[in-house]
């Protein structure tokens, strides 16, 4: 039975296509900077936005044609893991991405809950082993039943922390069975209303006393995932305790989870937070904690998570770059966290809309190379930083300098001789790469 009979198996076909069903620039077994664009960019589906998204908005009902809706809540979990795999290997893509509650239904108990997983995943499993498509990440969703009113670890009250220890458990005990290679915490509901009630130190310290136990579980079975803490400034608490790429370091080095705890950037979440792609995936990059990204993007217009399919060259140029200085994404990868806008309620929105993410990384990649191979950025950052290669600079670089010696220097500087950046300039040369 297939959910998309008119759909055959996604080809490039390159830019001269008029078939919407082609990719007119991921070549997946083209070889760029030293590796197939597959192998680069890891691609993976968002079963929340693809499966389980129904197009209602807060003024608006359902309104997502979708064949897979079943006559009771089980029936439907099932469908969709048929629906999604065929969505995946039609795709080309290789990876996926989950929360509990996606796959599988909560049912009236956990018990209830932990047996649905069970089931699903044995689905989930099969079809793994009959694809060869793989597990990038699970997270549990510890943010939507109300029991998680007042935040999950971060809670105000000990039953909600262990059941939401419950949720790691399985996720984690999931993990194993579907060999995942990473695990995410994003952090819906940590962080607070108010100081007025909240203590501050108290739930951060049980944040990070939830994430040891996680280490210290899948030590136990066996498994041990890549851990990875998705930053949020706000949407849905108003101040998130995982604010950024920053923030969420300084946590990872407060509570010494180095060894084990990477992040998860996701695109629009560097918007909200008032910074560009590009940077979180620096701050990250500097620190050795690049883990995996979300690829979507945000309105400009909104201030609100809007979740769009990524089809700005610019920007994803740029965050392809810092994934190019990494040495890579994996075992991340790039997870399309993008949900088709409402007035694209077809059943094939969700190929097309894969389709323009999956080009747009593409491109993004091809210049990003391009860039590095023509050391674009590293030309223009040498002869920025120049006088640090020689006399003075070199010797304050290489700590030969104390504040005495370099006041008798400036005290013998008569004009200090800046040079222009023109960046004018710079942004039209990069400008030649996106074409
Ligand atoms: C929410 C968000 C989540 C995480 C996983 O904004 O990005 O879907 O990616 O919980
Ligand atoms: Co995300």
């Amino acid at each position: 039975m297939s959910y998309f009979p008119q759909i055959e198996k996604i080809q490039y076909e390159g830019t001269t296509t008029t078939n919407p069903f082609a990719f007119r620039h991921f070549n997946p077994e083209e070889v760029v900077a030293g590796q197939t664009m597959k192998e680069h960019l890891r691609f993976a589906v968002a079963y929340w936005h693809t499966m389980t998204q129904d197009g209602s908005d807060p003024f608006g009902s359902p309104v997502n044609q979708r064949t897979w809706l079943g006559a009771t809540e089980m029936e439907t979990a099932k469908n969709r893991v048929a629906a999604f795999f065929e969505i995946l290997e039609k795709l080309g893509v290789e990876y996926f991405c989950f929360h509990d509650v996606d796959i599988a239904p909560e049912g009236d108990s956990l018990e209830e809950f932990y047996a649905n997983l069970d089931e699903i995943t044995d689905l989930i499993k099969e079809q793994m082993e009959r694809t060869g498509i793989k597990l990038l990440w699970n997270t549990a969703n510890m943010f939507s039943h109300p029991r998680y009113v007042n935040g999950a670890a971060s809670t105000n009250h000990a039953d909600v922390f262990a059941y939401a220890a419950a949720q790691v458990k399985k996720g984690l005990d999931i993990s194993k069975k579907l060999n995942g290679q990473n695990y995410v915490f994003w952090g819906g509901r940590e962080g607070y209303e108010t100081l007025l009630n909240t203590d501050m130190a108290f739930e951060q310290d049980n944040i990070a006393r939830l994430f040891k136990m996680a280490i210290a579980y899948s030590e136990k079975i066996g498994h041990t995932p890549q851990f990875l803490i998705e930053p949020k400034p706000m949407e849905p608490s108003k101040h998130q305790y995982d604010f950024d790429a920053a923030t969420a370091l300084q946590f990872i080095q407060k509570y010494g989870l180095q060894e084990k705890f990477k992040l998860n950037l996701e695109a629009n979440h560097a918007t909200l937070a008032g910074h560009t792609f590009e940077n979180e995936i620096e701050v990250a990059r500097i620190n050795n904690a690049l883990g995996s990204l979300d690829a979507n993007q945000g309105d400009v217009l909104l201030g609100w998570d809007t979740d769009e399919f990524p089809t700005n060259v610019y920007d994803v140029t740029l965050a392809m770059y810092g994934v190019l200085e990494n040495g890579g994404i994996a075992p991340g990868g790039i997870n399309f966290d993008s949900k088709v806008r409402r007035s694209s309620f077809a059943m094939e929105d969700l190929f097309l809309a894969h389709i323009a993410g999956m080009d747009t990384f593409a491109r993004g990649m091809k210049a990003a190379a391009k860039l590095k191979e023509d050391r674009f950025f590293d030309t223009l950052k040498e002869k920025r930083y120049a006088t640090f290669q020689e006399g003075i600079g070199e010797s304050i670089v290489n700590d030969k300098e104390d504040l005495e010696s370099l006041a008798d220097y400036a005290l013998k500087l008569k004009d200090i001789e800046l040079e222009s950046s023109h960046i004018e300039y710079v942004k039209s040369c990069l400008n030649d790469y996106l074409v």
